[in-house]
C-alpha cells in the first residue's frame, strides 16, 4: 500500500490538468491552480482506482479456449483466468497463427478511442505500433466518430481540417472584434472542457462573459437552449434537427436578394459561385431557397430569418458549425454551406470575423498554438493498405469482400479473422449496437485492452488488465495549451493490471521481435526520448529548455506559443496568390468540380439542404439527440462518482419538452423506454422547456447493459443510445458516422424495473 505522499502529484486527463494524492484508500483530486473554470469531470477519478469495474487479472473466454467462440459471444460469464505468461503465449501464438494463415490483412487493428491523455501510454498509438513494428501491419481506420465528415468535406473546399478548426479566429480576437456570432450547434461548455491531451487553463466561460459585455450577440442555433452557456447571454433560435443547411441557404438567398453580399470576396477569393447561385435562386429545381422556403423546414418565421440575414451583414460577423452537425446523414452539407455563407459575407480571415468550423466543440479551438512540437509516439510504418472509414466497422466485419464508396475511391472490405482493440470503447461508441453485436461475432478472436470491464471488454475473447492512469508516469501535453506536464503516477497498479506498452513489449519478445517494439528502452527511457524533440525545439528557438531529469523534477515546462495572427485563412486573404489554399483551384470551392467527377447523388457538387431518409413520423415522432455527455468524457469512468452522481434511479437521464411529456403521461424522474425499429432502452426522465418540443436528448456515454434473455436483441436498461442510432455513413464521400440524430419513440416503462449491471465484473467460472 502506498503511503500517503507529503505532496501532491501533478497528472492530466483529456478533461482537464490536476494534482492527487493516494493514501491506499482515499484518492484526492484538485484541479490545476491556474485554470479559472475546471470541468467537474475531474471528481469522476475520486472512486475510480478501487472500483469494482476494474479488471484485476487476465481473462479468456472459455469457448474460445475450446474454439467455439464465433458466432456464439455474448454477455453471459463465460471467462476462465490466466497468468500473464500463460495468456501472452497464447495470445502470440494465436498472432502468429492468424498471420501465418491469412497475413495482416485479417487483422483489424483500426482500435479507434480517446484512451487516457498521456503521450506515451496513449493505448491507441501503443496498439498501432506493436501491430506496425512487431506484427507487419493492420487493417486500419481513418479519420473519427467527432469529426468524420468535415475531415473529408474541408480539403476539397477550404483546405486542411486542423488550420480551419485549430490555428484560425481565437476567443481573444471574438472579445476584442466579433459582433455577432453565429453557432450553428452552439458552444456548450462540457465540449470546450475536453482536449486530448488535456488542458490546464478552461477559458471559454470568461471568453464568451467578456465578449457579451463588451456587446457581442451570440445566438444559439439549436434544438437546445443549453447548447450555450448563461454567461453568453444568447438568443437562443430553436431550429427542428437536421435543418440548419436550409436556414444557411435562406440567410444566403436574403444577402443575394437584398444585396447585402461580399460580391468582391466571391469573385476573388472563391470558386464557382454560378452554379450554387442557380441553386440558391432555384432556377435549376424551381425551388427559390428563400426565407419562406426554409420556413418551413426549420421551424422559423421567415421574417426572424431575414432579421438575421441583415444584422449578420452589419458588423463583424463570426460563423462557427460544431461538430454535432455533421455527425448526421449528409453531415458535410452544413459544414461547407457554412463556409460559402462566410465567403457570402466576406469576412473570412478578419479578425473575429468568417468562418471557424468546430469552434467550442473542443477545448482544441479558439486557442494559440504551440510553437514547439509535443511528445509523440512514433507509430511506425503499416504495410498493410486496407481501411475503413472509422465509422463502418460493422459493415467491414458483416461484409468481408464486399465494396464500399469512400471520397472518390471504390474499395472492399478486408475479410477480418482478428479485432484488436485497446484504448476505446466500441460497444458505447459505435451506433446500432444490435447490429455491431452480430458484427463483433464474426471475427474468430476478439482482443481487448482495458482498465474496466466496459462492454467492449465483456464481449471480447482476450481480455488484458491495463493500468489507468494514475497508475504510471507519462507526460501530459495538448498542441494548443501551454502547459507541459509531468504527469506523476500516483498510485500502484490495481491488481495484476500492466501498462499497455510492458504487454507489448512482453508480446513482441515472445513474438522473437522486442527490440523492434522497444528499441531497447524501458518507459521511462521512453518518456526522455520521446520529450528530446520538444527540447531540443525549444533550445533551437532560445527558449527554456531543461533536460528531461530537470522537466520531471519541476513537473511542469511553460511552452511558447504562434502568434495569434488568424493562421491560413488570414495570410490567404491577405494575398490570395501567394497565400493559395490547399483547394484544387486554390481557392474557396463553392462548386468543386472533384466532388462533381465522383457523381455521389448523397454529396452534390456544391451546398445543398438534402433532407434525413429517416424523418420523424406518426411511430416515431420524436427526434432524439443523442450528443456529449456533461457528466464524463464519453463513456469513460462511468461508474465514477460525478457521473453516478447525476443518474437517476441508476439510469442515464434523458430530456424532454412538456408538450412531449404530457401528452405520454411522463413526469420528471419517471423510468421511460425508448425505441425504434433498431433497439430499446431505459432512461429516467427529465421534463425541462430547455428542449424544444419534437425532441428528445439522452447523452452518449452510458455503459451498454443489456436485459437478461432479451437475446437476440435485448434492450439497454441503463441508457444507451446507440440502441436506436443509424448505422449509415454521411455519404459516400466521407463515410462518417451519424450517431448525434435518429428518431424514436418514448413511453413511460411499465414493467417490473431490471437492476443495472453495467458495472459488475464478470465472476470467472
Ligand atoms: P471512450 O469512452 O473515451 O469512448 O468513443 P471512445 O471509444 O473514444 O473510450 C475510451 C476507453 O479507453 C475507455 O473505455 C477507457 O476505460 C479506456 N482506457 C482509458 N485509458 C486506457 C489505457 O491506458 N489503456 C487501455 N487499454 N484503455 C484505456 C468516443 C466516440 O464516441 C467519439 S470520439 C465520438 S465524437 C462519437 N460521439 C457520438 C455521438 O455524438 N453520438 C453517438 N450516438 N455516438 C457517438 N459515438 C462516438
Amino acid at each position: 500500500m502506498n503511503e500517503r505522499p507529503a505532496t501532491w502529484s501533478p497528472h492530466s486527463a483529456h478533461w482537464g490538468a490536476f494534482s492527487a494524492r493516494w493514501d491506499g484508500t482515499t484518492l484526492d483530486v484538485t484541479p490545476y491552480e491556474h485554470d479559472p473554470a475546471p470541468s467537474p469531470i475531474l471528481e469522476n477519478f475520486t472512486n475510480a482506482l478501487r472500483h469494482k469495474a476494474r479488471i484485476l487479472r487476465p481473462m479468456v473466454r472459455k469457448t474460445w479456449l475450446e474454439g467455439k467462440a464465433r458466432g456464439t459471444r455474448d454477455f453471459e460469464p463465460d471467462f476462465v483466468e490466466r497468468s500473464w505468461d500463460e495468456v501472452t503465449s497464447l495470445l502470440a501464438a494465436e498472432l502468429a497463427r492468424v498471420r501465418n494463415e491469412y497475413g495482416g490483412g485479417a487483422v483489424f487493428g483500426g482500435s479507434y478511442g480517446w484512451s487516457s491523455a498521456g503521450r506515451l501510454h496513449h493505448a491507441q498509438s501503443q496498439v498501432h505500433r506493436f501491430l506496425n513494428m512487431a506484427f507487419g501491419g493492420y487493417v486500419r481506420s481513418v479519420n473519427t466518430y467527432s469529426a468524420g465528415a468535415s475531415a473529408v468535406i474541408l480539403p476539397h473546399v477550404m483546405g486542411g481540417y486542423e488550420n480551419h478548426s485549430r490555428r484560425n479566429v481565437t476567443w481573444d480576437q471574438i472579445v476584442e472584434h466579433t459582433d455577432n456570432v453565429l453557432a450553428f450547434g452552439g458552444m456548450a461548455l462540457k465540449n470546450t472542457a475536453v482536449a486530448s491531451g488535456g488542458l490546464s487553463r478552461h477559458i471559454e466561460r470568461d471568453a464568451m462573459t467578456r465578449a457579451a459585455r463588451r456587446g457581442t450577440k451570440f445566438f444559439c442555433i439549436s434544438p437546445l437552449r443549453d447548447d450555450l452557456p448563461d454567461e453568453a447571454n444568447a438568443t437562443w433560435l430553436p431550429i427542428k434537427v437536421g435543418t440548419d443547411v436550409a436556414l444557411m441557404l435562406a440567410l444566403a438567398h436574403t444577402l443575394l436578394f437584398e444585396d447585402l453580399w461580399d460580391k468582391a470576396f466571391v469573385a476573388g477569393y472563391c470558386e464557382g459561385f454560378g452554379p450554387f447561385q442557380l441553386y440558391l435562386l432555384g432556377r435549376d429545381d424551381g425551388t427559390p431557397k428563400d426565407a419562406a422556403w426554409a420556413a418551413g423546414i426549420t421551424g422559423m418565421s421567415a421574417a426572424a430569418i431575414v432579421d438575421l440575414a441583415r444584422r449578420i451583414a452589419r458588423g463583424r460577423t463570426l460563423i462557427a458549425v460544431s461538430h454535432s452537425l455533421q455527425r448526421a446523414q449528409y453531415g458535410e452539407q452544413p459544414v461547407w454551406m457554412g463556409a460559402v455563407l462566410a465567403a457570402m459575407l466576406g469576412q473570412i480571415g478578419l479578425p473575429g470575423g468568417g468562418y471557424n468550423y468546430a469552434l467550442g466543440s473542443l477545448g482544441h479551438t479558439g486557442r494559440r498554438v504551440n510553437a514547439v512540437p509535443i511528445p509523440t509516439l512514433p507509430q511506425g510504418k503499416n504495410e498493410v493498405r486496407d481501411f475503413i472509414p472509422v465509422a463502418r466497422i460493422s459493415d467491414m466485419l458483416l461484409n468481408p469482400g464486399q465494396p464500399f464508396d469512400y471520397n472518390g475511391q471504390s474499395l472492399r472490405y478486408a475479410d477480418i479473422k482478428l479485432v484488436y482493440w485497446a484504448g476505446g470503447n466500441p460497444f458505447h461508441h459505435h451506433q446500432d449496437i444490435n447490429r455491431l453485436r452480430r458484427a463483433f461475432n464474426m471475427p474468430q478472436t476478439v482482443v481487448v485492452h482495458e482498465s474496466a470491464w466496459t462492454p467492449t471488454a465483456k464481449f471480447a475473447d482476450i481480455v488484458l488488465p491495463a493500468t489507468m492512469t494514475l497508475e504510471r508516469d507519462d507526460i501530459g501535453a495538448c498542441a494548443t495549451d501551454p502547459r507541459l506536464i509531468a504527469m506523476r503516477k500516483v498510485a500502484d497498479p490495481i491488481g495484476e493490471a500492466r501498462d499497455d506498452f510492458d504487454i507489448f513489449a512482453d508480446l513482441s519478445r515472445k513474438l522473437g521481435v522486442e527490440e523492434a517494439f522497444t528499441e531497447g528502452r524501458n518507459s521511462r527511457q521512453w518518456l526522455a526520448h520521446l520529450y528530446e524533440p520538444t527540447r531540443r525545439a525549444l533550445a533551437e528557438g532560445g527558449w527554456d529548455a531543461p533536460d528531461f531529469e530537470e522537466f520531471w523534477q519541476r513537473g511542469e515546462l511553460i511552452l511558447p506559443s504562434d502568434p495569434d495572427d488568424g493562421g491560413s485563412l488570414r495570410a490567404f486573404r491577405d494575398d490570395p496568390d501567394r497565400n493559395r489554399l490547399p483547394t484544387p483551384s486554390g481557392r474557396i470551392e463553392i462548386y468543386s468540380k472533384t466532388i462533381a467527377t465522383f457523381g455521389y447523388s448523397d454529396c452534390p457538387p456544391h451546398p445543398a439542404f438534402l433532407p434525413s431518409t429517416e424523418p420523424a413520423s406518426q411511430r416515431h415522432p420524436l427526434t432524439l439527440i443523442a450528443n456529449q455527455p456533461s457528466t464524463r468524457l464519453h463513456s469513460q469512468l462511468d461508474f465514477g462518482a460525478y457521473s453516478q452522481s447525476k443518474k437517476i434511479r441508476q439510469r442515464e437521464a434523458v430530456r424532454l419538452n412538456p408538450v412531449d411529456a404530457g401528452r405520454r403521461g411522463i413526469k420528471d424522474g419517471d423510468i421511460v423506454r425508448l425505441f425504434n425499429d433498431r433497439g430499446a432502452c431505459l432512461a429516467a426522465a427529465i421534463v425541462s422547456d430547455d428542449v424544444m418540443a419534437g425532441v428528445i436528448q439522452l447523452s452518449t456515454g452510458a455503459w451498454y447493459d443489456p436485459e437478461p434473455g432479451g437475446e437476440p436483441e435485448p434492450m439497454c436498461v441503463h441508457g444507451n443510445p446507440n440502441m436506436l442510432t443509424r448505422d449509415i455513413g454521411t455519404s459516400r464521400l466521407a463515410q462518417g458516422c451519424c450517431g448525434q440524430v435518429t428518431v424514436v419513440e418514448c413511453e413511460k416503462f411499465p414493467g417490473n424495473l431490471p437492476p443495472v449491471r453495467a458495472f459488475d465484473p464478470p465472476i470467472p467460472l
